[in-house]
């Protein structure tokens, strides 16, 4: 991607209201969150044993957020999905981090956890740990700051699977952030914990019916449709899951951190 042009939005009246209503649920499902963990004490709830390889009160935190947004948000929360015919090839766009020589069959995911005491050792996991998880197959649209977006098929793992079969941030309220960086580390990307555990944020192996190719971020990139594109890292190396806001490619180059839609 080279010098994007900045977006020049012209919001009227009602796409700003309708923002400041996406805004105010989205505050409010934070705040349900928030007392969730200060009556029940978030670290007890993360570091209960597991139930059937998840951890069954995250799960439930997870699942008492799908209820509060079944009942008070609707679907107000998730990005619009569309037919699987719908689905188009993308153009490949961005290859920072890409330029390497990548050995897949050797690829693996470096992995830093949080807990209690602070950041866990690094653990490494391989693609077969990912499609270990429960496979989630979703078309949306893949909407790019330079003003273009196309409708695609994804499929991968749920992230938020990710963090909870694998007890990655058994301290989540400490871990507010996750990091994704490239194996080469030219490309990087923040995203906030609310994001990373949103239920259509994927950890994505497979394009339209097929596996992921190089360009396209292969063999494991993120997809997170509430967000633009340079969110969507591709051929992430490792993940950490930290305290403080960490660095991002295009925020460092004006773009806004969160880069929501
Ligand atoms: N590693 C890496 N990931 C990246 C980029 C990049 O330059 N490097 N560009 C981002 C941008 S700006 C977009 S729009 C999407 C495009 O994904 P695609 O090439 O599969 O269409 O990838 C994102 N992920
Ligand atoms: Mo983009």
């Amino acid at each position: 991607m080279t010098s994007p042009q900045r977006p020049t939005p012209t919001p009227d009246d009602e796409a700003v209201e309708q923002e400041a209503a996406r805004r105010s649920r989205r505050a409010f499902l934070t705040a349900g969150i928030a007392s969730l963990a200060a009556l029940g004490g978030w670290r007890w709830l993360v570091t209960r044993p597991t139930d059937d390889g998840a951890l069954w009160p995250l799960r439930r935190v997870l699942d008492v957020n799908g209820k509060i947004s079944k009942e008070f948000l609707s679907n107000a929360d998730l990005a619009p999905v569309f037919p699987r015919s719908r689905a188009k090839a993308p153009r490949i766009n961005g290859s920072l981090g890409l330029k390497s020589p990548l050995d897949t069959a050797a690829w693996r995911l470096q992995v830093q956890g949080m807990r209690a005491d602070g950041p866990a050792p690094v653990r490494t996991f391989s693609l077969a740990d990912i499609q270990a998880l429960p496979r989630v197959e979703m078309t949306t649209e893949l909407k790019c700051i330079e003003g273009w977006s196309v409708v695609v098929n994804w499929a991968g793992a749920r992230f938020s699977d990710f963090v909870t079969r694998y007890q990655l941030a058994s301290a989540a309220d400490l871990a507010p952030y996750v990091h994704l960086v490239t194996p080469d580390q030219k490309y990087y990307v923040g995203l906030d914990m609310q994001s990373a555990l949103h239920p259509q944020t994927l950890l994505c192996y497979e394009m339209n019916g097929q596996p992921l190719t190089l360009e396209h971020g292969a063999p494991l990139r993120l997809v997170t449709p509430l967000k633009y594109g340079i969110k969507h890292i591709k051929r992430i190396g490792s993940i950490a899951f930290t305290r403080q806001r960490p660095a991002d490619y295009w925020a460092q180059r004006g773009y806004d951190w969160y880069s929501g839609l």
